[in-house]
């Protein structure tokens, strides 16, 4: 009996540890998906409006609706205005960058 209570608070620990380990590091990266809509695009200047609701993985505690780039332009063609998706963003020297994007199902 203690024997399996001492395994299972084994195994719940080295749980909390591995998830707290890769939530740490999904917050440094920034990585957290976002629901969002897509409102505009430019080619041109390889960026993209997206409204979003609260990302707090990237300090963003409200729902807002600004202008991203992209980490690579391929996205752009990807998705249209008035798509729904779904995001992942960092922060970068250059600005707010959308690091992975597909339309939400
Ligand atoms: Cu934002």
């Amino acid at each position: 009996m203690n024997r399996i209570i001492r395994i299972t608070a084994a195994l719940a620990l080295t749980l909390s540890v591995a998830s707290g380990a890769v939530s740490t590091a999904a917050l440094a990266a920034g990585a957290a998906a976002i629901s969002g809509e897509v409102k505009k695009i430019d080619e041109g200047a390889g960026k993209i409006t997206l409204k979003h609701g609260p990302a707090k993985s990237l300090g963003m505690e409200e729902p807002m609706t600004m202008v991203y780039r992209v980490k690579d332009p391929v996205m752009l063609k990807q998705v249209k205005v008035g798509d729904k998706v779904t995001f992942e963003a960092e922060e970068a020297a250059s600005g707010y960058t959308v690091t992975k994007m597909e339309k939400a199902k």
